[in-house]
């Protein structure tokens, strides 16, 4: 199994509204330093990635098949506006004043891309979470780099990959079981619909990955092709941004365990079943699941989410790695110890083996308690 990193992703630290304050976000650089070196104390070997300029790129390339040019560009821009019109520092966030709101009379056109510099930070997001500072971009793009590299190399030979980087990719013991590559993704992806940054998340990783191996698959096949793929969403939040991307594509499985009730609030609920195109209806499963459910609980929407998966029959499998799951989490509330992480882990691998994965990570806001979670689902996978 490779693990693939980016120090660049360490870069943005934003703030964030909560209640009355403006403080720093929950969701901070050292999410993934308390991985990585549980990773490097364990003997996993981190591929560690620097993206070059070509990369960066290219990874643009892919973000926008399916996230909206005028809000990329707004995501990397704002802040330097803001910042040569003096209202903001670097270190100091770009964050909304004015959202879009529903017109009264149903024939009014709807809300356009404003030029004002304050009434774009909402038109361009859907909370006060999603701040941008002057470092958020270098982030957001190694993010999704991160993600479009790690589809490209479950094509590339585990064993070639470890030559390259002269070391033995899986620590002593574990054995080499087809194809998984990991992203310690930063910040995360799955509330960006394309067209509006939110819960944390400025690029749609997991959209990206998808994009990602239908191009590397159109290119093998010398033709555009579309071959069926699932993403399985484990955060505890519901992944209303991968939702609203793939909603009407048949191809696109779409499969959600997340709190009920709980953020992004608007979306999330078992009736979001895909369409309107007839082909697409059943290729979205929402399965939430109610405040202080146990992992016992958990298991049987697994189960029931692993059942639509194994139907659709993927050739490729995106996992949206949430740990927000987990019983001390600030921002989630189900009852899931650090041992359940091996256990959720090896039911997803045992019934979908032989396809290939990514694994994204999303939300998990513990930091001390990251690093053994992750290691925990890392065993789990791997045994
Ligand atoms: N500070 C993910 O887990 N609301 N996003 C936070 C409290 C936003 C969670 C409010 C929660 C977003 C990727
Ligand atoms: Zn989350």
């Amino acid at each position: 199994m490779i693990i693939l990193h980016d120090p660049d992703t360490l870069r943005h630290e934003a703030a964030e509204f909560v209640g009355a304050k403006l403080t720093p976000a929950v969701e901070s650089p050292d999410r993934i330093r308390n991985i990585t070196e549980a990773l490097i104390a364990s003997n996993y070997k981190l591929l560690s990635l620097s993206s070059t300029e070509e990369d960066k790129a290219q990874t643009l390339e892919i973000a926008h098949l399916t996230h909206d040019k005028q809000y990329l560009h707004h995501v990397s821009s704002a802040h330097s506006l803001w910042l040569s019109a003096g209202i903001v520092g670097p270190q100091e966030s770009v964050l909304p004043e004015c959202f879009p709101f529903p017109h009264s009379v149903t024939s009014q056109p709807g809300p356009r891309p404003p030029k004002d510099v304050f009434a774009r930070a909402g038109y361009y997001a859907f909370d006060l979470s999603s701040g941008i500072m002057q470092e958020s971009w270098t982030s957001i793009i190694a993010s999704a780099h991160l993600a479009a590299r790690a589809v490209e190399m479950i094509h590339v030979p585990h064993d070639q990959v470890a030559d390259a980087i002269g070391t033995s990719i899986a620590p002593p013991g574990s054995q080499a079981k087809g194809k998984t590559v990991i992203a310690l993704c930063r910040p995360p992806g799955h509330h960006c619909d394309g067209r509006r940054a939110g819960g944390y998340c400025y690029i749609n990783n997991a959209a990206v990955a998808v994009s990602a191996f239908r191009a590397v698959q159109s290119q093998a096949s010398g033709q555009p092709v579309s071959p069926k793929i699932a993403v399985l969403d484990l955060d505890f939040h519901h992944g209303n941004g991968t939702q609203e991307i793939f909603y009407n594509d048949p191809d696109v499985l779409y499969v959600s365990i997340h709190g009920e009730d709980e953020f992004p609030y608007y979306t999330g609920s078992v009736d979001e079943r895909g369409g309107p195109d007839a082909d697409a209806v059943g290729k979205n499963v929402n399965l939430p699941l109610r405040t202080g459910s146990s992992f016992s609980e958990y298991m049987k929407l697994l189960t029931e989410g692993l059942k639509h998966i194994v139907k659709h029959d993927p050739m490729f499998l995106v996992i949206s790695m949430g740990f927000d799951t987990f019983r001390l989490d600030p921002l989630g509330n189900f009852a899931i110890d650090t041992e359940d992480y091996a256990v959720m882990a090896r039911t997803v691998r045992d019934q979908l083996a032989d396809v290939p994965a990514v694994v994204l990570l999303e939300g998990g806001y513990v930091v001390e308690h990251l690093g053994p979670n992750f290691l925990a689902f890392l065993g789990g996978w791997d045994s």
